[in-house]
């Protein structure tokens, strides 16, 4: 990657259950490697966890390990500022002047609120529906410059980019909120269920069998990829051939995003043979990978005093830039803002 000096990143993940390897190759691994040309905010998003039902102990837990995967997974806690949502309350802060930014129109015709809501739409929180000013916020409290999200994503930060120009224009302050860019990579910015190559991997999937944790031990992931969803035929030569074939494609995807084996490289390997020898060194590849994640956060929660200081240490750097920007916010909307 290219060194690019003086840019913000910021990115989240939920504290909603277990991270699996959908989250860590859309999400996680681009951070561990933005460290060293970006001033970073990793933020554990547990206020937008909340838009659905949880159990509050086991938010609690969750959030913490998600702190233990991203330290787990490389990020560094010196280098990058790791914190949780809740811990500053600038971010609901300005979520609440972008709720009055944002028009109905722009949140109606977000697709996540629909597939989340699903048929129940009247049932669902409204904090689900305004989630996306809330994303916003978490963006633009620190005027983040990049956002490495997966291809999921996409549409709330093209919302964070309308709601950063619409405030600019209609307060007159141009760029004092920047346009932030996605950063997505094209093949893995979506990986799919094992057993559903049209559905998004997820942690909500009822069926353990269409994810690959990273807490999951070896022999789950090897039966898991075992019992992946393939198709009665051979590996076909071309890429295009494979394209056409979601369940392959995405095997394709997982294993090329942890080998680092570009795809033609891998479908030239294995053309013309049937998916027991491709499935076996794939799983070979997610153990030898995930193993040492999967340890070393297990260790990191044996000591939870450790991570709730990482989360403190966060929280103050990260609440030095949020004040500044808020206190700014205020100014500019019109807001008296009494110090103590
Ligand atoms: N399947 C995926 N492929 C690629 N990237 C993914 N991400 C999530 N799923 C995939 C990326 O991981 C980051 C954190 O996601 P999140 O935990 O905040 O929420 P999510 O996108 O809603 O993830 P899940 O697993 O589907 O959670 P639930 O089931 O709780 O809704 C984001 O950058 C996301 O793009």
């Amino acid at each position: 990657m290219n060194e690019i000096k003086n840019n913000t990143v910021l990115s989240g993940v939920q504290p909603t259950g277990d991270l699996h390897i959908g989250n860590y190759l859309g999400a996680i691994k681009n951070f561990v490697s933005m460290q060293n040309n970006y001033n970073c905010f990793f933020c554990i998003v547990d206020l937008h966890a909340i838009t659905v039902k949880q159990d509050p102990q086991i938010l609690k837990k969750n959030t913490l390990e998600v702190a233990a995967t991203y330290i787990a997974s490389g990020i560094d806690p010196k280098k990058s500022i790791v914190f949780n949502q809740s811990s500053i309350s600038a971010h609901a802060e300005l979520a609440w002047i972008f709720n009055c930014v944002t028009r109905m129109g722009w949140l109606n015709r977000m697709t996540q609120f629909k597939d989340k809501a699903g048929k129940d739409k009247e049932n669902a929180s409204s904090g689900l529906f305004i989630y996306p000013n809330l994303m916003a916020a978490d963006i633009l409290i620190y005027k983040a410059t990049h956002v490495p999200v997966g291809d999921d994503q996409k549409q709330h930060l093209e919302l964070t980019r309308d709601i950063a120009q619409k405030f600019n224009r209609d307060f007159n302050c141009e760029s004092f909120f920047p346009i932030p860019e996605p950063i997505i990579d094209k093949d893995i910015s979506r990986i799919m269920s094992l057993k559903n190559g049209d559905q998004k991997m997820s942690k909500s999937d009822p069926s353990e069998y269409s994810r690959i944790n990273l807490l999951d031990e070896s022999d789950e992931i090897i039966k898991k990829i075992k019992k992946a969803k393939t198709a009665d035929i051979v590996m076909p030569e071309k890429l295009q051939d494979v394209t056409k074939l979601s369940e392959i494609n995405n095997l394709l995807n997982i294993y090329s995003g942890f080998s680092e084996i570009d795809k033609q490289k891998l479908i030239t390997k294995y053309k013309g043979q049937n998916f027991s020898v491709f499935k076996s060194d794939l799983s070979d590849i997610l153990v030898e990978q995930i193993k040492p994640i999967t340890t070393e956060i297990k260790k990191l929660m044996q000591d939870k005093g450790y991570l709730q200081e990482i989360l403190q240490d966060g929280r103050n750097r990260a609440n030095e830039v949020a004040q500044k920007t808020i206190n700014d916010v205020y100014d500019i909307v019109g807001l008296f803002r009494n110090e103590t």
